[in-house]
This record gives structure tokens, C-alpha cells and sequence, in this order.
């Protein structure tokens, strides 16, 4: 008989791009092989939840497709054609041809891509180390946190709120602009608790019918971008209705008098016709929130991913303000916690050796820069930069997830472009490289990580050994560096070493004693997460009324229509519209078995996402002869994809909906959602408008 498997039960964080970031504990079979995944019971925000896909983590990292060798291609750009070679061979090759490149063009030719395909900050941080000792263009990340973070910031003044536990204390929790059910399940663990234990009511903000709206006492599915008229209403009503705290707005807030006058005729009839909502809604969510301090405010990414989303975002965040809901236990708001962990990061990064001259290319506009758009291209001081001809990518699949995907893949198929990809599985991005390079899983490396949506240090280190000649992102670069002559400590430092030492910098204690229970918790003060002491400004104010320009946020400058953004909370009129040729709103939210485009690979999602869809109103569906599980096309002003509908009134009329990622080979046509979105930069500092698409949907002439 042979002995039984010895299964182990190991510490370890979630690296994907979840605000979650839930703690681990991890089913390790005879020490090589994954089991099931747990939610780490003991770390409270987690509170041993975690969601389905990451729970079978087993599928994705014994995946049979896994990447296990470096690959050269053989046929043309996207043929998808490959021939195994050696890491030294790849590596050689690599190092010659940005040597080369640096040489004809300058180093700001050579452009290190990344983004958070794992969260791991040695792992997805390190390549800046590079970047910044070669002097290669500096990566400016706007794709998903630029609206969401500076509309934030815009009203507190520091990204970092009340501890989303205590929304197990409140009467109310609005989840606004987010869809935890799918995206950060955890949410949903506090929020229920809220209602069992105190008979909390839960109120949901989306544009569809969502899971999330589903368990909501008030679902309110507003159009798409008017996020902004729903909450001057609200606080006009709590106003008018004597629910403002007088005291707390004196004290605490920088214009209410101002406030008060401007929003007399943000009337809920007013908002009601922009929003699509009705009278009685609104006048029923303001009393909610009057009649309840307590009301604790979870706002999300989603409806910051419009042309007015940075707007919205402080819209929202203004309400707890005008109650001083923030004086209260289960009270107040919260986005991310962003501010709370006061990291070093000049090891990791290597901070000492950046030289702000060079150029930052915005990752947003990938397809311009890789399609040599001037203004795409250009330096800090104005003059023109060198085109981009090498490419080095870790953790991110552009051609999939970035907007205006017809430039993206124009860009990439360049020949004078030379593409490394590091990656774990044959992505739509690692296909259309030169040269493809296995990268470990989180399972097996070390990082260190912090949670976005709660306010945990958290350790994720090597469980198992990688399968064939997967190297880490740590170990690419380290190699990479020394082939290029870039010298910097963190290149002859391992992982553990550079945690210890950030760490410890950082003022977090030392690895060892974070080794012990794999996470710590960093919570602020009571007074502090509620800013009882005041804002963040200078002036300690809350800001009714924003600087945008001057918001407190890492930019590296205004973008987009700055000049007209209006000085209080509003509706602000800069969405795209439907108009006749397109007629219709379109949302790519995102798919509850998906993670931006990872799992997209896993037959478990898969098979629970089924095939790539859009969500159309039967009104709508019946008026086009569109039937449920018709082929359709939707097209934007920048490009059409192929999905099949899904007739279904969980989106208004009017509304259309895409979840996804799907990888683009598996829409017919080869061609993704983001065919359909924008990359024109959004204010105050940039970002993509994924949620934001005027389009048309007919029956594909094939079907
Ligand atoms: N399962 C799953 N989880 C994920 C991800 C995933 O792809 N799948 N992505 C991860 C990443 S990278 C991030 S940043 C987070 C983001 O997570 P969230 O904060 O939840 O943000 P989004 O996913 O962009 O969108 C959330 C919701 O906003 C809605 N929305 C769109 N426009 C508007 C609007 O104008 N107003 C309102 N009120 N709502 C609007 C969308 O329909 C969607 O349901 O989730 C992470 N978690
Ligand atoms: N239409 C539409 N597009 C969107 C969005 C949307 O809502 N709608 N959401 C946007 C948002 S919020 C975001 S954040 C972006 C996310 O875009 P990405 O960051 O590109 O998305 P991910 O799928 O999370 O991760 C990308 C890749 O990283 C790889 N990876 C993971 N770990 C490692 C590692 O350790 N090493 C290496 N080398 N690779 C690794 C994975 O295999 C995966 O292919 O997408 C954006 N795109
Ligand atoms: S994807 Fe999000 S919810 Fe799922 S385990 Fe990871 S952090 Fe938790
Ligand atoms: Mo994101």
C-alpha cells in the first residue's frame, strides 16, 4: 500500500489585482503539489473568505498550457509561431538587442511595461530598478486607479479612510461603483455581518443589475456617468430636510455655505432625469443616509472608469462630509488605504538612481506611443522623443486589457519592434512577441504585499518549486541587469533580503517576525482613519471644492478637459453620448470567474462565464430583432467586436454590458471588448474610460 499524501497547510497572500489582497492558507500535497485554497481564518479582514476561482488555485498553476521553456519566434509577428531556446541564448539576445537599440536611438528607446498581474512588490516593482539605473522611459500607470484615487484624494486630501471593519458597525453601507461580489468578495463578508447582527440596510449604486445590486434593500442602477447628479441630490435633500450637520460642516469643511447654495437647485427631479432614476428613489436614499450617522460609504473603481469619473468619485465622497457620518463608529468613507503603509521603496525600485528628465510614457496610450503619435512620445521638456523600439513587459497583457485595442495591435505587429514578454501562460500580448519568457507563480517565489481594501502587511512566500525553467520576475531582472551593466544593490540582493530591508526601512518591523504570522495589521488610530484631527490639507478642511489641478496625487500633470471640470460636486457633461449612429451606453465590467485577463485560461471559469456576451434590455433586444443567444457586433467610433446576446433586464434600456476579459482569440474574429474603448486621457491626471462607450448592436450578418 503506498503511504498516504502528506498534506501541509501553508501561510500565504493572493498576489492578483484585487483590493482583497485576502491572507491564505494554502492545501500543500507530499510538498509539490496545490490542494484546495483557503480564506486564512485568522486575519480579519479575510475572515476565512476567499472567492471560488482563487480557491482552486490548482487549476492555474498545474495548468497543462503553463509556459515552462523561453520561446523565439519563427513565423510573423502574431503568428503565434514559436521555437524553443535557452534562457542564456533568450537573455543574450535580449541584452544585444537593447544595447543596440539604446545605441541608435537613446535610452529612453527601451520602455520596461508592467503592471499588477501580480501585486507582489518585489516581483512587479523591481523592474523600476532597471528602468531607472539605464535611464529607459519611465512608466506613468494610469489604467485603473488615476480617476478613483484623485477624485479621493480631492475631498480628504490622503488616500486612506475608515477601517472597512467597522462597516460591520454601521446602519448603512452604500456600495457605490463597485460590484464586491465578483470584485472583492470580502466587502460582501462585512457588510453582511452589518445586517445580520444589526439589521443594517445595504444600498447598491451600479448601472446594471449586478449580484452585488441583487443583495441590495435598495438597488439603484443608474445610467452610466451620472454618478455626479445622484449625489448632489441626495445632499441637496439632506439640506433641505435639516439632516446636514451644521456643527461638523463649520469645523471640518472648507465651502458649505457654498455647498448649500449650489446644490439648492440640484433638485431629485433634476438628478432623476439625468440619472434615470426616480424621485422616490432618491428621496428614499437621502433619508436613509439622513436618518442614519452611521452610514459607512464603500466606493469603488467602476464608476471612476467614466470621462467625469474623478468628479463622481468626490461627488460621493462629499455626502459623509455634509452628515459627519465620519464622526462616527460604522460611519464615514472609504476607497483604499493607500497612504496608511508609508513603504521605502528605493531598494526595490531603485528610487536614488531616477533622473526626473527622463520621459514618462503613459500606459493608457500604448497603441499612440507604439504608433509613434508625437505628443504620445514627448520629453518633460516638450521636445520630441525617440520612438519606442524595445519592449520588455512583466505581469500585464496590454494587447488584451489596455483601450483603443486596433492602435495596440498596429503598435505591437511593428517590426522594428523588438518585444520581450515574461509571462505564465501564451497571452494575447506574449503572442505577439519576439521572445517569450516562463515566469513562476506566486506559489512560487517570495514577495511582500499590502492589502488596497483593508490594512494588512502581508508575506507570500515560496511554497513549491516551479515547474521546467520558469524563472521569477526577480531573477530576470537581476540576470537582465547584470548583461546590460546596470549596477544597483538590489540586483545582487535576494527577495528575502529585499523584504527585510524594506521592511525595516519602512519601519514595519523585520521578515523573521512578520515570517510568523504571515501578516500584520497596520490599522491607524480611531482619530485618524476618521480624520477626527482633520483633513489632510493644510488647512485641515474637507474639499467641497477642489484645486484639481493641485490635487495631492502622483501625477506627472493635468490631462484631458482640466479647464472645464466644475468647482463643486456636479453633473459634470463630458460622457460620451449616444447619439444616432450610437445609440447605445456600454459598460465592460468585469466577469465574477475572471481577473482582468487572468483565469480567462482556467476550465472552471470558463465554463462558468461560457462565452463572451452582451447584456441588452429586452425592449431594446425586441425593437432590433436581436434574440437571447444571437450573434451580434457592437461597434464603437473605434472599432466593432463580435459577442452573442444576452437578453436580460438586469440592464436598463438604453444600457449595454460587457463582462469580461476574454481573451481575444476567443471572440470570433480574433478581436476583443477593447476594440470598443477609448484611450483619450481622462481629467484630472489621466486613465482610461473603460466603462464609458457610445456604441450601435445589430445581428452579426453571419448569424
Ligand atoms: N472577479 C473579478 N474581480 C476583480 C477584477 C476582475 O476583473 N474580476 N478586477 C480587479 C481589479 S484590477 C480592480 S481595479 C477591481 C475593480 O473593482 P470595482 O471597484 O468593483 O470596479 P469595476 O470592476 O471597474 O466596476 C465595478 C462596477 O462599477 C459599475 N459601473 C460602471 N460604470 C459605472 C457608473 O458610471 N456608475 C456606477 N455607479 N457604476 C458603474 C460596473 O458595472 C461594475 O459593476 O476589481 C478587481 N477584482
Ligand atoms: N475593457 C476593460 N478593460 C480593462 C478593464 C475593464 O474593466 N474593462 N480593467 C482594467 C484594469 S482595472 C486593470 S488593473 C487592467 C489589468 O490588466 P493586467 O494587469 O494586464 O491584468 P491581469 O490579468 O491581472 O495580469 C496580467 C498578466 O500578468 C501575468 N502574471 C501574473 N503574475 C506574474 C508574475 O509573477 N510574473 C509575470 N511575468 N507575469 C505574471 C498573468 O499571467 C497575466 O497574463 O486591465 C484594464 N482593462
Ligand atoms: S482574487 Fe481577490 S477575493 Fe479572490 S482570493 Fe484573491 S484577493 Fe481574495
Ligand atoms: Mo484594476
Amino acid at each position: 500500500m503506498n503511504a498516504p499524501l502528506r498534506v501541509d497547510r501553508l501561510k500565504s497572500t493572493c498576489p492578483h489585482d484585487c483590493p482583497s489582497a485576502c491572507s491564505l492558507e494554502v492545501e500543500v500535497i507530499d510538498g509539490k503539489t496545490i490542494g484546495r485554497v483557503h480564506g486564512d481564518p485568522d486575519q480579519s479582514y479575510t475572515a476565512g473568505v476567499i472567492c471560488a476561482k482563487v480557491a482552486r488555485y490548482a487549476e492555474r498553476i498545474h495548468h497543462p498550457d503553463r509556459l515552462l521553456h523561453p520561446l523565439i519566434r519563427k513565423g510573423p509577428k502574431g503568428s503565434g509561431t514559436f521555437q524553443r531556446i535557452s534562457w542564456d541564448e533568450a537573455l543574450a539576445m535580449t541584452a544585444e538587442r537593447f544595447l543596440e537599440a539604446e545605441k541608435r536611438y537613446g535610452a529612453e528607446t527601451v520602455w520596461p511595461y508592467y503592471y499588477a498581474g501580480t501585486m507582489g512588490f518585489v516581483q512587479r516593482d523591481g523592474i523600476n530598478r532597471l528602468r531607472h539605473v539605464k535611464k529607459y522611459s519611465g512608466f506613468y500607470s494610469t489604467i485603473c486607479t488615476n480617476m478613483a484615487w484623485s477624485g479621493f484624494i480631492a475631498g480628504t486630501g490622503r488616500l486612506a479612510g475608515v477601517d472597512p471593519r467597522e462597516m460591520a458597525k454601521a446602519d448603512v453601507v452604500v456600495i457605490w461603483g463597485t460590484n464586491p461580489v465578483s470584485t472583492q468578495v470580502n466587502v460582501m463578508t462585512h457588510a453582511m455581518k452589518a445586517r445580520k447582527e444589526r439589521g443594517a440596510k445595504i444600498v447598491v449604486v451600479d448601472v446594471y443589475r449586478t449580484d452585488t445590486v441583487k443583495q441590495a434593500d435598495l438597488g439603484l442602477v443608474v445610467k452610466p456617468g451620472t454618478d455626479g447628479a445622484l449625489a448632489c441630490a441626495v445632499m441637496h435633500v439632506l439640506f433641505r430636510d435639516g439632516y446636514a450637520d451644521r456643527d461638523y460642516l463649520n469645523a471640518y469643511t472648507d465651502v458649505p455655505a457654498e455647498l448649500e447654495s449650489h446644490l439648492q437647485s440640484r433638485t431629485p427631479a433634476w438628478a432623476a432625469a439625468i440619472t434615470g432614476l426616480t424621485v422616490e428613489e432618491i428621496e428614499a436614499f437621502a433619508k436613509l443616509v439622513g436618518e442614519h450617522k452611521k452610514t459607512f460609504f464603500r466606493l469603488g473603481y467602476g464608476f471612476g472608469r467614466q470621462r467625469n469619473g474623478a468628479v463622481n468619485m468626490h461627488a460621493a465622497s462629499c455626502i459623509p462630509a455634509v452628515t459627519g457620518a465620519w464622526k462616527h463608529e460604522g460611519g464615514g468613507a472609504f476607497h483604499n488605504n493607500g497612504a496608511i503603509y508609508h513603504w521605502r521603496k528605493s531598494l526595490i525600485e531603485g528610487l536614488d538612481a531616477k533622473d526626473p528628465g527622463v520621459r514618462m510614457l503613459d500606459q493608457s496610450r500604448i497603441g499612440a506611443i507604439l504608433t509613434g503619435e508625437a505628443r504620445a512620445l514627448r520629453r518633460p521638456d516638450g521636445s520630441e522623443g525617440a520612438p519606442v523600439t524595445a519592449l520588455l513587459i512583466q505581469n500585464t497583457n496590454p494587447v488584451n486589457v489596455a483601450p483603443d485595442q486596433t492602435k495596440v495591435i498596429e503598435g505591437f505587429a511593428r517590426d522594428d519592434l523588438f518585444t520581450v514578454v515574461h509571462e505564465q501562460f501564451m497571452t494575447d500580448t506574449a503572442k505577439m512577441a519576439d521572445l517569450v519568457l516562463p515566469a513562476t507563480m506566486f506559489m512560487e517565489h517570495d514577495d511582500l504585499y499590502q492589502g488596497g481594501g483593508h490594512q494588512h502587511i502581508m508575506l507570500g512566500l515560496k511554497l513549491v518549486d516551479a515547474p521546467g525553467e520558469c524563472r521569477s520576475n526577480h531573477e530576470l531582472i537581476t540576470d537582465l541587469a547584470g548583461r546590460l551593466g546596470a549596477e544597483h544593490d538590489g540586483f545582487a540582493m535576494t527577495p528575502r533580503e529585499i523584504i527585510d530591508w524594506t521592511l525595516q526601512k519602512s519601519g514595519w518591523g523585520t521578515l523573521a517576525e512578520l515570517e510568523v504570522t504571515n501578516f500584520r495589521d497596520v490599522q491607524p488610530k480611531f482619530d485618524e482613519a476618521h480624520y477626527l484631527n482633520g483633513f489632510a490639507y493644510g488647512d485641515r478642511k474637507f474639499r467641497f471644492k477642489p484645486d484639481w489641478p493641485n490635487v495631492p496625487y502622483a501625477s506627472i500633470g493635468t490631462m484631458g478637459p482640466v479647464d472645464t471640470m466644475p468647482s463643486l460636486p456636479d453633473h459634470w457633461a463630458v460622457t460620451e453620448e449616444p447619439d444616432a449612429t450610437y445609440p447605445f451606453k456600454l459598460a465592460t465590467s468585469p466577469a465574477r470567474s475572471y481577473l482582468n485577463s487572468s483565469f480567462a485560461e482556467t476550465p472552471s471559469s470558463r465554463k462558468r462565464e461560457g462565452r463572451p456576451e452582451v447584456m441588452i434590455n429586452p425592449a431594446d433586444a425586441t425593437r432590433l430583432g436581436i434574440e437571447h443567444g444571437a450573434k451580434v457586433q457592437v461597434g464603437s467610433p473605434r472599432g466593432t467586436v463580435i459577442l452573442h446576446a444576452r437578453v436580460t433586464d438586469q440592464t436598463r434600456p438604453g444600457t449595454l454590458i460587457a463582462e469580461g476579459l476574454w481573451a481575444n482569440a476567443d471572440h470570433e474574429g480574433g478581436r476583443g471588448i477593447n476594440m470598443l474603448t477609448g484611450a483619450d486621457a481622462v481629467a484630472p491626471f489621466g486613465g482610461a474610460a473603460f466603462h464609458d462607450n457610445k456604441v450601435w448592436i445589430r445581428k452579426s450578418p453571419a448569424a
